[in-house]
């Protein structure tokens, strides 16, 4: 018995050095599995005791009772002191109000486009996405712009830096029609489609004219489509968006995708039509362009004209939030300025 007990005793003192010496918190945690674990140093003496004599059983049992305290005690001493020199001391009144916290808010286009996408919907539309970086073929070619049409000097634009020259020239798309293409190719037909969003241009920014800018494109391709269909469909999609009744001119457009094609105007909302820097005078905004689907854009994606017919067209929404809101420079969309952004807080 005393070898058990001298045992116990050395064992006590070398954990007891070893904690006191230990310079990290991990250690302690590895010293305290060692001495105090399932399979540790202390766990093997209780298993001995079974060996011993009656009388001897308390006596050791004491002493491993106590040893297993003395190591606990000298451990949580040592823990507790690597937890304060661990707490930095702040000079922090913690019952002072709070700040206050600032939530970000949804920017006026996103929340424009989410409601332009109910409305449609509503009237049967699907809601399709789309790259902003295209290939020359979807944005012009396949949209009866070839190569060498004047039409694509309308919309000049950003090319990705490459040395071909071809129908797979890739590009920052210069408007939201290359999804005709890809819906139509990939969902064939009969089909109605929106393809809300970002597109870019290369060209001069004024109040009007941003170098980035969102439109929403719209298609609507089965039997005995006219442009009846298309004129009943924006006048009531635009009334319900601005949530009011806003004359709207129809005038002849050109297109090179659409046939016939006409243009349409809003009247300017924020001069009531009299006349203002951002219409030019007009008294109108130019909001969309639409038409019949060409023949050719048809026969490009392999659908026979002679059987369908169809309806497009590509709005501004961007020129849609500037009326609705009666925001005078489109400018103000990417500006980052939270002056502006804020107002948009629901
Ligand atoms: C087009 O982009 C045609 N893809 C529209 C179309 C689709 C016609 C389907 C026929 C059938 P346009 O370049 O006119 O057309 O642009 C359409 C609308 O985008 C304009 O009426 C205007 O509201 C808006 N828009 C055009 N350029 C800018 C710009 N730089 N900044 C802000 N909005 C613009």
């Amino acid at each position: 018995m005393d070898d058990i007990i001298k045992q116990i005793k050395e064992i006590k003192d070398k954990a007891i050095e070893e904690i006191r010496k230990t310079a990290n918190l991990d250690n302690i945690f590895m010293l305290e599995k060692k001495y105090l674990g399932r399979k540790g140093e202390i766990a093997k003496f209780s298993k001995m005791l079974k060996d011993l004599a009656q009388d001897q059983k308390p006596v050791v049992g004491k002493l491993i009772n106590e040893t297993k305290e003395a190591i606990v005690e000298i451990i949580n001493e040592v823990k507790q002191a690597f937890d304060s020199a661990s707490t930095p001391k702040l000079d922090l009144d913690l019952t002072l109000p709070s700040a206050g916290q600032e939530f970000a808010g949804v920017h006026p286009i996103t929340y424009l486009k989410w409601k332009v996408e109910d409305i449609f919907a509503k009237l049967g539309f699907t809601v399709v996405d789309g790259w902003e970086v295209e290939d020359d073929w979807h944005n012009f070619t396949a949209l009866n712009i070839p190569q060498w049409h004047p039409a694509r000097d309308i919309q000049d634009t950003f090319y990705i830096k490459h040395k071909r020259d071809d129908d797979k020239k890739t590009l920052l798309r210069t408007h939201t029609s290359p999804l005709q293409i890809r819906s139509m190719l990939k969902k064939g037909v009969p089909l109605r489609i929106i393809a809300p969003g970002r597109v870019y241009r290369n060209e001069a920014t004024d109040a009007r004219h941003e170098t980035t800018f969102w439109q929403v494109e719209g298609l609507y391709v089965d039997k005995g489509v006219s442009i009846d269909n298309l004129i009943a469909v924006l006048n009531k999609a635009i009334k319900m968006v601005l949530g009011k009744d806003v004359k709207i001119r129809w005038r002849p457009g050109y297109f090179p995708f659409v046939e016939p094609g006409v243009e349409i105007d809003i009247e300017c909302l924020l001069c009531s039509g009299k006349g203002c820097g951002v219409c030019k005078d007009t008294g109108w905004l130019e909001f969309s362009g639409a038409g019949m689907v060409h023949p050719n854009v048809l026969k490009a994606v392999d659908i026979d004209p002679d059987i369908w017919s169809g309806y497009a067209f590509g709005f501004g929404l961007t020129r849609l939030a500037m009326l609705k809101w009666g925001i005078d420079d489109v400018r103000l969309f990417l500006s980052g300025d939270l002056r502006f952004l804020k107002q948009f807080k629901k």
